[in-house]
């Protein structure tokens, strides 16, 4: 079954959403996220990120679904990354999948907000190590591992601007690719309290 590609040109930044225009502090940083509802396996941008455990060979949610649209090469190439430490992050190409590479992280389980920035984190200086411009995130651990959504959300958005705001240039775009209308709400929220504290 072939599915609807969605690329980067047809997710709008949230400033293009909201109608701002990026102004030279924080509404920049709206310039750079997009939120999007959908399957993150149908988007076409430099590199999606999966919610993997430290296995690395596959599972439920988000991490079967990129499994089963990217084919059985993927499996083969998590084998030669002998794993993944939580907090850390390994590259795979994306083989069927429409995004030209995988990012593999690995999320607590339970709220550990430290382990759960880190896993942003080296997921983003491996994109940019990786020379990916265009990166879409799924809510990492906020299914299985049972991070509560809200403040997993948090730890995503803060995150997120810190590191980009550090490393100006490299990343064009993050999406925040959310499965329901529900978490979509939950990600306007934390931006919008986000942008009024500083
Ligand atoms: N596209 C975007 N988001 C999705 C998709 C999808 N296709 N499918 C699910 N989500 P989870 P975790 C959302 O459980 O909590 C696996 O078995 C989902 O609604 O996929 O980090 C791994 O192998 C939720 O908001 O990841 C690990 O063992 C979010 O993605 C374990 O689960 C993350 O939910 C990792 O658990």
């Amino acid at each position: 079954a072939s599915k609807a590609f969605v690329r980067i040109s047809d997710i709008p930044s949230e400033a293009e959403r909201l109608g701002i225009r990026p102004g030279p502090s924080k509404p920049a940083f709206l310039a750079l996220i997009s939120l999007w509802q959908g399957d993150i396996t149908t988007l076409e941008v430099d590199a999606i990120v999966n919610a993997a455990d430290e296995a690395l060979l596959g599972g439920g949610g988000v991490d079967g679904a990129i499994h089963r649209a990217a084919g059985a090469q993927l499996l083969e190439a998590c084998r030669a990354h002998h794993g993944c430490k939580t907090g850390q992050a390994k590259i795979t190409p994306g083989f069927n999948l429409p995004a030209k590479h995988v990012i593999h992280t690995v999320g607590p389980i339970g709220e550990k907000p430290d382990l759960l920035a880190s896993a942003y984190r080296e997921s983003l200086s491996l994109a940019k190590a990786n020379g990916v411009h265009t990166i879409a995130f799924p809510c990492i651990s906020a299914g299985v591992f049972g991070y509560p959504a809200e403040s997993a959300c948090k730890v995503a958005v803060h995150t997120v601007a810190k590191w980009t705001n550090e490393n100006p240039g490299s990343i064009d775009r993050v999406v925040f690719c959310l499965f329901n209308q529900k978490s979509v709400h939950v990600y306007e929220e934390e931006i919008k309290r986000f942008l009024k504290k500083e």
